[in-house]
């Protein structure tokens, strides 16, 4: 075990932990060198516990565990690998709330959210299950004299790198489909938010998943994450995470030629006309740009409101982030405090951005004057496309209101972005809405609502906003690779 858990706010909160070390070919161990690093409670910004900080060492160690243990692996009976995977599903439902306490208090998050995110991630693991026996290949009709199949295999050991937004969701979203093909994994949890992998990784090996197939590793960018997308023995890459670390691990996969799936960066636009249930559009595009105090690459981060409605809309969506309440996880209020003192300043320093390139302030703005990490509902107005705060993702709660006139405007301006993984259409016209679906440039449209997608949807972005896909069957293709199998009936060479 690591450091005793002593400064844990929320009495009781950690004791389901199994330990704050790596969990690595069935063991928990401390790192090699038995480096650590503090995890911190964002609502107050104290130390929860000290968590082993795996270096290079430890990574070629899970790598390797998972190498041995992926033949065996592969090779269980479809249906028998199905069921293990379901099992992990059903006991993250019987261990909700612990697990839904654990990210609040690691993460920040309302613990209402918190435990969406785990029903959310039981799904992934309930959701792919049904598929471990149905990864069918076809055959080819090249001709009587030979016969012709492909084959889905999986790629062996998966590198899963996840970030501190979502982190015991997203261990679910990559970790599933990756086991239902027969991959193994090695997962590298955010260092800001490692503690429900670790839980999670735990109720995977309670499960039935063999030893070796899943190893989880906290650890920082570099030297972790580094070693670990450096390294021979990973086959597959999976990363959600920023523009620039996304670029940097797609250079260094290319030494090995080891495919990646990216999930990036977002400006999502919500694209709001006339015709529009404006109550219903300013309750969606909040709940769009404040759920988890805006730290979602889908948040609905720049609201294009047609000019008719521009002012309407806005008292509406003011009123609302006004009344928005913020507070700590465990409090369970609407919005609480943003990841890290890091987030933070990047959040602040984009609001000063705001003010100084002429946008109007028209509510929130501020730190609130307390401990920890925690920043107003903020709403920009008269904002125009060519300002930072209309063009760059902010990851905060920080809405930028931006006016337009005509529907080739509206799309212009949406899509004038290096990013393209979200926008969102207010319309009463369906024609309208299908036009815009067409032409908007952006791997998930919403057509008169925000979020709510589920684990069959796939998810993933245009641009710059990553490669592959999540969810839904789609994102088995990321853990699969075809084998053509060409056999001969009939016949010599010549
Ligand atoms: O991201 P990083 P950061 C965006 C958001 C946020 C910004 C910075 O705008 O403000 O990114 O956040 C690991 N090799 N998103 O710095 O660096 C790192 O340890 C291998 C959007 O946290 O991308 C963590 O596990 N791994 C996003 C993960 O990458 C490396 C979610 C994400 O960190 C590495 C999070 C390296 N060299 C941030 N360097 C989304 N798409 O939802 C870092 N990492």
């Amino acid at each position: 075990m690591s450091e005793p858990i002593d400064q844990q706010r929320d009495e009781g909160t950690l004791e389901s932990l199994p330990s704050t070390d790596l969990y690595i070919d069935g063991e928990w161990v401390p790192a090699a060198d038995g480096e650590t690093f503090a995890t911190v409670d964002p609502a107050t910004g104290d130390a929860i516990t000290d968590v082993a900080a795996a270096q290079e060492p430890d990574v070629d160690a899970a790598v390797d565990a998972a190498r041995a243990a992926f033949p065996a692996w592969r090779d269980v009976d479809p249906d028998e690998r199905g069921r293990i995977v379901y099992r992990i599903g059903q006991l993250i439902r019987e261990h909700k709330d612990e697990l839904a306490a654990i990210e609040s208090l690691d993460q920040g998050k309302p613990r209402s959210q918190a435990e969406s995110d785990m029903i959310g991630a039981a799904r992934y693991f309930e959701y792919y299950a049904g598929a471990a026996d149905k990864l069918e290949g076809k055959s080819v009709p090249i001709g009587t004299d030979q016969v012709d199949y492909t084959v889905r295999e999986p790629y062996g050991v998966s590198a899963q790198i996840t970030p501190w937004n979502f982190p015991g969701n997203l261990f679910a979203r990559g970790v599933a489909p990756a086991l239902v093909a027969g991959n193994a994994t090695v997962v590298k949890p955010a260092e800001q938010t490692p503690l429900s992998s670790l839980r999670l990784t735990e109720l995977c090996v309670e499960a039935g998943v063999p030893e070796g197939v899943v190893n989880t590793i906290p650890g920082f960018g570099d030297p972790t994450g580094q070693a670990l997308t450096e390294h021979e023995g990973v086959d597959q890459i999976t990363f959600t995470g920023s523009v620039p670390t996304g670029q940097h691990i797609m250079q260094t996969a290319a030494e090995t030629i080891t495919p990646v799936t990216l999930e990036l960066g977002g400006k999502n636009p919500a694209i709001v006309f006339p015709d529009a249930d404006l109550d219903a559009a300013a309750e969606w595009i909040t709940t769009g740009i404040f759920t988890n105090a805006g730290q979602i690459c889908s948040a609905a981060d720049r609201a294009l409101v047609h000019e008719s409605v521009y002012d309407d809309l806005v008292e509406k969506i003011v009123d609302i982030a006004a009344s928005t309440v913020v507070a700590a996880g465990d409090e369970d209020e609407d919005m609480g405090p943003v990841v890290s003192e890091t987030q933070l300043e990047k959040i602040t320093r984009y609001i000063e951005v705001g003010r100084k390139e002429g946008a109007t302030l028209a509510t929130g703005g501020q730190q609130q004057d307390r401990d920890g990490y925690f920043v107003e509902p903020t709403v920009f107005t008269d904002v125009e496309p060519d300002m930072r705060i209309a063009r760059e993702e902010i990851f905060g709660p920080v809405l930028s209101v931006l006016s337009f006139s005509d529907v080739e405007e509206a799309v212009e301006i949406a899509n004038d972005s290096d990013y393209g993984l979200v926008a969102g259409v207010f319309t009463a016209d369906i024609t309208r809405a299908h036009q815009l679906t067409r032409d908007l440039e952006a791997g998930n449209v919403y057509v008169n609502k925000w979020f709510g997608d589920t684990n069959q949807t796939p998810f993933g972005g245009y641009k710059r906003s990553g490669i592959g896909r999540e969810k839904g069957l789609e994102a088995l293709d990321s853990y699969l690779q075809t084998k053509n199998v060409a056999i001969n009936l009939e016949g010599d060479a010549d």
